[in-house]
């Protein structure tokens, strides 16, 4: 029996990324289907998906019901989460107080977390230079951000008030990096990690169900 078309393709691939947009189409209950695209084969590469993302990187969406019912091509995994949540009017407050406070914490996952773990692997792996001094340095970078995180979480379940696309937006690079949390001994980062990780979509974005 052929199935009626999913509302969104999502186009992903195995990363914190690809993760990151997983979770926000789950965590706001939007249909879609994955569409893996093989970055090691250089798939993003291809005149195809270029016209999708000229930038060609994961992961990119595909609305055919975007704003105002146009088709929307949409890539950058925290516009894809905004997105997300704005259409589904979940995981960011109304209150223009509270959510420049959770735009705040969501900018600092997305441009700093995240891109302070990708910069600790490309100083490590594909930098023309390979030095332990600069490796340790961006390590420790990353560790002083994660413990801002820690402490702003501190005793609350969420980073900044209730469940919101701050906290979906860095899950993905705290899974990837549990090692920095136990070694910094970030106890409040460690607890809100596995309160999210028992949340039923994103073990569902990680195929955990
Ligand atoms: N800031 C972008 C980063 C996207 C990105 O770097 N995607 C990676 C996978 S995690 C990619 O497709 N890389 C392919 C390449 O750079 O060649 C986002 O958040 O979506």
């Amino acid at each position: 029996m052929s199935q009626p078309p999913s509302e969104i393709d999502l186009y992903f691939a195995p990363t914190g990324n690809g993760y990151r947009a997983a979770i926000a189409l789950e965590a706001c209950q939007i249909p879609h289907r994955r569409i893996v695209v093989n970055i090691e084969g250089g798939q993003h590469r291809t005149p195809e998906f270029l016209a999708l993302n000229p930038l060609g990187a994961i992961p990119v969406i595909v609305d055919r019901n975007g704003h105002g019912g146009q088709p929307l091509v949409l890539s950058q995994s925290g516009a894809i989460l905004l997105h997300a949540a704005e259409r589904s009017g979940r995981f960011i407050p109304a209150d223009p107080q509270a959510r420049l406070r959770v735009l705040q914490w969501f900018m600092a996952a997305i441009s700093d977390a995240a891109v302070g773990n990708t910069l600790t692997r490309y100083i490590k792996l594909n930098a023309p230079d390979k030095s332990e001094a600069n490796d340790a340095y961006f390590l420790e970078r990353l560790r002083t951000l994660f413990a801002a995180f820690d402490r702003q979480i501190g005793g609350n379940e969420f980073i900044a008030g209730e469940l919101s696309i701050a906290d979906l937006a860095l899950y993905p690079v705290i899974n990837m990096r549990l090692d920095l949390v136990e070694s910094a001994k970030l106890g409040s980062l460690a607890a809100w990690f596995e309160r999210l990780s028992l949340y039923e979509p994103i073990a569902r974005a990680y195929g955990r169900t």
